[in-house]
């Protein structure tokens, strides 16, 4: 009797545990979308982190990432109990990015030891401010740390109760994206310049978006959303001031300032007052994604761009594992993973460009790798949609064989280590 009671106590006060601190794990803290990759692609897991604190030297931040190579989003809101300015710092090693109430504050993208940074904003007593935290980690000693400092808070991490986790960016800047209405291909980078963004799309197969009507361009602002609120597009007036081109076929669609003409047939959606070549220099369009309305902007400036593309594209994971060092003779596999493909799924393996004959299937194997075997491999991945993708690359490196210990020879090792052990123990 004691027994069971005891039992059921012990169960009660478990599962109030439980609950409370699932509970808390889900109102308090920011989310986390880890990346097996520095360039938030590849998401391995999600989580709600209580604090940004941390300081991983080097290990891995969490179980299926690894300890150099990964890259971190948190997305949420900070609500601070007073109102005033606030300081945020933001220590980092390598790459950090700090959005606070949508405002890009810290852009460090570059590997460096930790180093601080800081922003000061005003906020409002009870009010919720959007932050964002982008972070990576290339290689060596790996920090994050967040902290704040305001009215009637002296400077430290900023606690769980100011912090609510956000949606997240998701599979948003990962992923192609098909636009069921028109059949386009969509997928969203950087952020960079506008040319930076123009050159990353034509080596993609595309090109900077042309918004043909509203529909595609309210589609457009409510799938990107989530992750920034305004985006380059192919609109700009670079090649001749007041003379407003789409990047993609050239043709003239506005002209002049706010108080300018559309050319008849084309559609435009210009925030009011714009564009007003501000400061005589803006000759590109975002959009914002907040409204779905465009304005010019300093080509110079790093945002988002959006990439469309008329050529299927198809999403995939892999090639896994990226790197790989294998012994001579050792076997080799290689895998890519196709996302959600439509009906019958081709492959073709590439060797440093070369198609490998018989390369046709999801995983590669090379029984026995020799030293011709090391280089690059990228997968050509086609399905039943006009979408085609060629892969990123796996790396595979070929080392001398080691000569292989005898189960004598490590018997004798063995007996050495427990020897020296037991020497240096006495010592
Ligand atoms: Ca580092
Ligand atoms: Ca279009
Ligand atoms: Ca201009
Ligand atoms: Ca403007």
């Amino acid at each position: 009797m004691m027994r069971s009671i005891l039992c059921i106590g012990i169960l009660c006060c478990l599962l109030e545990y439980l609950l409370t601190e699932d509970a808390l794990a889900q109102t308090e803290g920011l989310l986390g979308e880890y990346y097996g990759t520095v360039n938030m692609t590849d998401l391995r897991a999600t989580r709600i982190d209580s604090q940004v604190f941390f300081n991983w030297e080097y290990a891995a931040p969490l179980p299926g990432i690894g300890v150099d190579y990964f890259s971190i989003c948190w997305t949420g809101f900070v609500t601070p109990a007073q109102s005033g300015t606030y300081t945020f710092y933001i220590t980092s090693d390598d790459g950090v990015r700090l959005w606070l109430d949508e405002a890009l504050m810290v852009n460090q993208w570059k590997g460096q030891a930790p180093t601080e940074y800081s922003a000061s904003v005003t906020l409002e007593a009870g009010q919720p401010c959007p932050i964002r935290i982008d972070y990576y980690e290339n290689t060596g000693g790996a920090v994050l740390k967040l902290e704040w400092e305001g009215p009637g808070q002296t400077r430290g991490a900023i606690a769980s109760e100011y912090l609510t986790p956000g949606a997240g960016i998701g599979d948003r800047l990962l992923y192609w994206h098909r636009n069921p209405a028109n059949g386009q291909y969509y997928k969203l980078i950087g952020p960079m310049t506008w040319a930076a963004g123009k050159a990353q799309a034509e080596a993609m197969g595309g090109y900077l978006t042309t918004i043909n009507n509203a529909a595609e361009g309210q589609w457009l602002a409510e799938l990107f959303r989530p992750v920034s609120d305004a985006a380059f597009i192919g609109a700009n007036d670079i090649a001749e001031e007041g003379t407003w081109v789409w990047d993609q076929t050239g043709e003239t669609f506005w002209n002049g300032l706010a108080d300018g003409t559309p050319v008849p047939g084309f559609y435009t959606n210009w925030n009011s007052g714009e564009p007003n070549d501000s400061s005589d220099d803006e000759d590109a369009a975002m959009l914002y994604l907040t409204s779905g309305l465009w304005n010019d902007l300093n080509v110079t400036r790093e945002r988002y761009c959006i990439v469309e593309s008329d050529i299927g594209q198809l999403n995939y994971d892999g090639p896994s594992p990226a790197r790989t060092t294998l012994q001579l003779e050792d076997a080799y596999e290689v895998t890519v993973t196709p996302r959600q493909p439509v009906g019958v799924v081709q492959y073709q393996w590439y060797k440093d460009n070369t198609p490998i004959s018989g390369g046709t299937l999801a995983k590669l194997i090379v029984f026995q790798v020799s030293y011709e075997d090391a280089g690059l491999y990228t997968c050509q991945i086609t399905d039943e949609t006009p979408a085609t993708v060629r892969t990123r690359a796996a790396e595979l490196t070929v080392v001398k064989k080691l000569p292989a210990l005898s189960v004598t020879g490590l018997a004798c090792l063995a007996t050495l280590l427990a020897v020296t052990a037991a020497m240096r123990k006495r010592a």
